[in-house]
């Protein structure tokens, strides 16, 4: 741990989403979305952590993080998704906003993390162009009320996840397997993402980024084949969602699959951003399409590297790798790590430290390099619910036990705890 050393504004902090933590899917008025049902494993009760929140911000004052990423659940605040508000849902975030900044913990609120309502869906989803213009309105109603304590705003988490795990191949709701036939959807969540954006700042909302997944992609030999497929894997991975928001416009291989007057909505999306939020997990593989495969690359795995109980290749120089080809790319504003975690079973988990302590290095190495970076949040601060892969894989800090909902901090959270306070 001595060679972590950061400044000491450094905003240190912990990320959940809703859908993850929550459980209480039809309490209060809550709509339904589209993860209620999907997948072997419904999420149910998850962490029970509407119920338990003060707890869960007990864990946080002892933790001594300096901000708190969550997520806000559109089907709890608006059920349908359009017109009524529900003042129950509104009052959940109330009280654990509220909690939050008790206990001198700045909130960072996220506005959609994947929970879509599902009457939305039903009318198209993010196929839907019209989506993006309901987001705003949400967007608008949430800034409204909580512009006062939010001290920084996330549109969406992740866009390309959805676009790609949601709606091209289906492992993530809505389930949709319409491979390149789904990056419209891409556009419509740049859009939402420029909308809401506006819509918060016209109510009052201040300090609006992103939270992006981005991996650097490595072709799997040097030759020009595998080179191109990289090329346009990095173009889909990144690109789609780094270049409107930061560079008005999109790269040349994925014009072709966007909406035709995509282009038109581009001073929308491109408008000044206060930080730019990253999630970092891993790097990804590419190669040259094998003869008959549709798609202009095929996806390779990391090979040669320690994984996590998920399966992820553990790559911390990825995180320095990305953060340095960024800032040659682009202009950036501010970069937060919005997410950075592992899962690792157990509460003696030497692991997760020795993974958090190496990638911290690998920013550190990035800030050295010249990247402007001013936070850090894990991934996450409780054990939760992994999407389609249920409760098996754990990310948190806290080991919750699912039959009881007792939570436990992990040694990592002494860790971090100790980290933070420094
Ligand atoms: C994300 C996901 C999280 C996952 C985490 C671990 O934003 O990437 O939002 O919800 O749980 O990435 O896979």
């Amino acid at each position: 741990m001595e060679d972590l050393i950061f400044p000491a504004e450094f905003l240190w902090g912990v990320s959940t989403s809703a859908f993850q933590i929550e459980g209480a899917p039809r309490e209060d008025g809550r709509g339904p979305s589209i993860w209620d049902d999907f997948g072997e494993v419904p999420a149910g009760a998850a962490t029970d952590h509407y119920h338990r929140y003060l707890d869960d911000i007990a864990l946080m004052a002892d933790l001594g993080v300096g901000a708190y990423r969550m997520s806000f659940a559109w089907p709890r605040i608006q059920p349908g998704g359009s017109g009524k508000i529900n003042p129950r849902g509104l009052d959940f975030y109330d009280r654990l906003l509220d909690g939050v900044c008790a206990v001198g913990i700045a909130p960072v609120g996220t506005l959609y993390h994947w929970d879509l309502p599902l009457e939305l869906e039903e009318a198209g989803g993010w196929l839907n162009r019209d989506t993006a213009l309901r987001f705003a309105e949400y967007a608008a109603v949430v800034g409204e009320a909580f512009a006062d304590r939010v001290k920084m705003w996330i549109p969406l988490n992740e866009p390309m996840v959805t676009t790609v795990y949601g709606y091209a191949i289906g492992e993530y709701a809505p389930g949709r397997t319409l491979l390149l036939d789904a990056l419209p959807t891409a556009h419509h969540q740049n859009l939402a993402h420029g909308l809401a954006a506006r819509a918060l700042r016209e109510v009052g909302a201040t300090n609006i980024g992103t939270a992006n997944h981005h991996s650097p992609v490595w072709p799997a030999s040097d030759g020009e084949a595998d080179r191109a497929a990289a090329c346009w894997l990095d173009a889909l991975l990144n690109g789609l969602f780094a270049d409107p928001v930061l560079l008005g416009r999109y790269p040349d291989e994925m014009l072709p699959f966007l909406p035709a007057d995509a282009v038109d909505d581009l001073p929308v999306i491109a408008q000044p951003l206060d930080f730019y939020g990253v999630n970092y997990y891993e790097p990804q593989g590419a190669a040259a399409p094998s003869e008959g495969n549709p798609l202009p690359f095929e996806l390779r795995p990391i090979e040669g590297f320690p994984r996590t109980t998920n399966d992820s290749p553990i790559v911390p120089d990825g995180l320095r790798e990305l953060l340095v080809s960024f800032a040659e790319r682009y202009d950036l504003p501010p970069v937060y790590i919005t997410e950075n975690g592992c899962s690792f079973d157990g509460i003696c988990d030497r692991q997760r430290i020795d993974f958090l302590a190496r990638h911290l290095a690998a920013l550190r190495s990035a800030m050295d390099a010249g990247v402007d970076v001013r936070g850090f949040f894990v991934w996450s601060l409780l054990d939760n619910f992994e999407w389609s892969k249920g409760y098996a894989p754990r990310f948190g800090l806290v080991h919750v036990d699912y039959r009881t909902q007792r939570r436990t901090p992990k040694d990592s959270f002494a860790w971090y705890r100790e980290l933070v306070s420094r």
